[in-house]
């Protein structure tokens, strides 16, 4: 491996130039205007004293200076940050609900709304900077001039109590964001004077979640949709993760209070390095990134290419117990009767992530366990006496899965009705009118699979004549984790690819992306191997195409190309 490092002008000026030279006119579909910018036409006092709107209250407005928030250690722009209340109630189980949000409004706005999609189970108003894209954001939409809503989605519950109530199910899977959109638009349009010209939303995990769920229920409402490793059948992973959990507990000797001891860290490491050895070169080059995914599920087979133990586990070889418990939940959990329950995850070098683990070890008992029980199953389990560690090893899945699909008198809509985005292969109401669609994916995210999201968008291609590209991209994220993270290039803006191919047309292609090493502004990634340049970039690839390497520096984007 001929490796040298450049950092500095050298790597942003090579980066530059491919990103600029990635833009292509688009064609046939209508094309949106831009948005037009306007300051501020009332003071933070003034909105709140004029503004109304059905079922809302505001419970403060306040005037946000210059630098009081900071991102990627830039000022984030003076604003008036709006919080309030919709729809407030009583729910069924005696609980007040409301759909709690804020918006910021900043003084000199692009003209530009965006719905910032919260992640987990939502039940906190994060703060609307609008932060979208991988790990570090140097920039995000309130930055950039947006006025930005964030909500609490229907619930202030930390935990998934709120499913016990049917209405803050409804809210959480799709309601909060219909009721929320006209209320923000129409505020924007009494600070501004005029609505938004121009309306994105976007989010990861969830997020990414509510963003599919917007574009097949709110089409009208949206312009652009910037999708991040989304959950889009996340009652069904959450199942799955669960079915993992319960494949690792049935390894020999696994402790099920630490399910690590079924498959450790070594061992992990020991895989990816197999992996590495297999897959590493199939793009070009190799520099510790699986760029050819699809070569790699075929290159690599976990019971051919690991050793198998023979006198207990040293580290440098894997149980038959271990392979065929790791081997089903790599190519997807299924019912007792072999159906598929989600989704396969592709074998790729950030399997032995931090992250990684703790989704599979630690977050079927402390996450999926309550969100299954009490927000996607029908009839929730009751309110008192649950325990996260029964439900994951005392459930049957096949029980589980009946139940994200059920509903009763009560629970009018099952958790894979009220989650799920409607017919999300379709999705011609966001094409014919000229709005587009970038997701994103990271490869080793180890709770939603980018197996899943694939399955998506080549469906959506396989209905669009092939095609989906004039209105909607995928750009697959090598070794990234869960949203960010991971030994990768995990730092981009498709926030800004998707705004100009929304109102320019400016089609976007290769997508620079940047790994996070020592003296990142906008956070250090500690996974980022020590032998990589702490700046070394790559192209993120619109699926099908990958990066392969061409020539030159293989700390360089530029030294790389998508195919
Ligand atoms: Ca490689």
């Amino acid at each position: 491996m001929n490796k040298t490092t450049k950092t500095g002008l050298t790597g942003i000026f090579a980066a530059s130039v491919i990103a600029i030279a990635s833009h292509e006119a688009t064609a046939a579909l209508p094309q949106l205007s831009p948005a037009t910018p306007a300051n501020i036409k009332l003071s933070c006092e003034q909105i709140a004293s004029n503004f109304t709107f059905a079922n809302t209250h505001l419970t403060e407005v306040i005037s946000i200076a210059a630098g009081e928030l900071t991102l990627a250690k830039e000022n984030i722009p003076q604003h008036c940050l709006v919080t309030g209340k919709m729809y407030p109630r009583k729910g069924i189980d005696g609980k007040d609900y409301a759909i709690g949000f804020e918006m910021r409004l900043p003084t000199k706005w692009n003209g530009r709304y965006f719905y910032q999609g919260n992640g987990g189970i939502d039940g906190s108003v994060k703060t609307a900077l609008g932060i979208t894209s991988g790990g570090g954001p140097l920039t995000g939409a309130l930055m950039q001039g947006f006025a930005v809503i964030s909500s609490d989605a229907g619930h202030s519950s930390r935990g998934p109590s709120f499913g016990l109530d049917p209405q803050a199910r409804l809210d959480y899977g799709y309601q909060a964001v219909g009721k929320l959109t006209p209320m923000a638009k129409s505020l924007i349009a009494t600070a501004y004077g005029k609505g938004p010209d121009r309306s994105y939303i976007g989010g990861c995990s969830n997020g990414g979640r509510h963003t599919m769920v917007a574009a097949t229920r709110y089409a009208s409402d949206y312009d652009g949709y910037l999708i991040g490793s989304p959950g889009f059948n996340l009652p069904q992973a959450a199942v799955a993760n669960i079915g993992g959990a319960k494949l690792y507990a049935s390894i020999p000797g696994t402790d099920l209070k630490d399910l690590s001891t079924a498959f450790t860290g070594a061992e992990r490491a020991m895989l990816v390095d197999k992996i590495l050895q297999k897959c590493d070169a199939l793009d070009g080059v190799s520099d510790g990134i699986v760029q050819d995914r699809n070569a790699c599920q075929s290159s690599f087979d976990i019971n051919r290419d690991i050793a198998s133990c023979t006198a207990g586990r040293d580290g440098s070889c894997l149980t038959i117990e271990q392979k065929s418990a790791i081997g089903k939940i790599f190519s997807g959990v299924t019912t007792s009767n072999g159906k598929l329950i989600y989704a396969s995850f592709p074998w790729d070098s950030g399997i032995a992530s931090p992250g990684v683990q703790r989704w599979e070890y630690k977050i079927p008992v402390q996450r999926d366990s309550g969100a299954v029980a009490k927000i996607f199953k029908t009839p929730p389990a009751p309110a008192e006496g649950f325990n996260g560690s029964d439900f994951v090893f005392n459930t049957s899945i096949d029980t589980m899965v009946t139940e994200i699909w059920a509903s009763n008198a009560a629970f009018t809509e099952s958790g894979m009705a009220f989650m799920t985005p409607q017919d999300p292969t379709q999705m011609g109401a966001v094409k014919d009118r000229g709005a587009k669609i970038l997701a994103y994916h990271g490869t080793s995210d180890a709770i939603f699979s980018l197996d899943d999201t694939v399955a998506w968008y080549e469906g959506l291609s396989k209905n669009n004549g092939g095609d989906a590209s004039d209105f909607a991209k995928l750009y697959p994220v090598p070794a990234m984790g869960h949203c960010r993270g991971g030994p990768a290039t995990d730092q981009f803006d498709l926030l800004t690819e998707l705004v100009a191919w929304v109102e320019e047309g400016q089609e976007p292609t290769a997508v620079i992306a940047s790994a996070r090493g020592v003296g990142n502004a906008g956070g250090v990634n500690k996974e980022v191997p020590a032998n990589w340049s702490a700046t070394r970039t790559r192209p993120l690839c619109p699926h099908p195409q990958v990066a392969r390497y061409n020539s030159g520096d293989i700390e360089l984007a530029s030294s790389f190309s998508c195919q």
